[in-house]
């Protein structure tokens, strides 16, 4: 079956997605979600993506979310069509891995703030859609430990350094969710994080 992508012109995550399936030549058949009649907050779309964002798609049934993802998904199931996106020798694999990173970390991380308050200019905003992302985490943590299932993962831990500090921003949306915040708790009682926060050292 045709590869259906759900997505929304205007939406950079959607347009990654798009550039990706091109460059793989994966034929696709697209459905707008037109995100300024709300169309991603309707209860048929949040069924099957819970963050009620765009992009997503739905792979003969899999259904995918999170651009990134979705890319490699993508990659891994295509890997000899095309252009190939993600190579496999170790270290060529491991300098990829680098520079996705420092895409999220020193790009994505500044230039999207930097564009959605220029365009926006609404300083709550941020702290408010960081909230309703929290309240769907609070949903997946009330039936499983981790976030991933019910053992622990990089993803959690991924979540410690920006975590302990939004609390010291007075941004309280860990505390102000239980299960949330039993998750959290569990991950800083770890004592990886506790000699982190001790002091980064030698250990050899
Ligand atoms: N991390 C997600 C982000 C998706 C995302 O932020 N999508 C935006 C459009 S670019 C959206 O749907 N915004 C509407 C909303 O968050 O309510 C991804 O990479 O897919």
């Amino acid at each position: 079956m045709t590869l259906k992508f759900y997505g929304y012109q205007y939406s950079t995550a959607s347009q990654l997605v798009g550039v990706v399936l091109h460059e793989k030549g994966i034929p696709f058949e697209y459905s707008s979600i037109d995100l300024r009649k709300h169309e991603h907050k309707t209860l048929e779309f949040l069924a099957r993506q819970p963050f009620g964002q765009v992009p997503y798609i739905d792979d003969d049934g899999f259904i995918l979310y999170e651009s990134q993802v979705i890319c490699r998904y993508l990659e891994s199931k295509y890997p000899n069509q095309r252009t190939k996106l993600i190579p496999t020798d170790p270290k060529q694999r491991a300098l990829f891995e680098q520079a996705a990173s420092i895409e999220m970390t020193n790009f994505d991380y500044y230039g999207a703030p930097a564009i959605f308050e220029v365009l926006f200019k609404k300083v709550d905003e941020l702290t408010k859609l960081l909230a309703a992302k929290l309240d769907v985490y609070e949903q997946i943590l009330s039936k499983q430990r981790y976030l991933a299932g019910d053992e622990l993962t990089l993803a959690d831990l991924s979540h410690i350094p920006v975590g302990t500090l939004l609390p010291v921003a007075g941004i309280d949306v860990i505390q102000e969710r239980p299960n949330v915040l039993r998750w959290f708790n569990g991950l800083t009682d770890r004592g990886s994080w506790k000699k982190v926060k001790e002091g980064l050292k030698n250990t050899a």
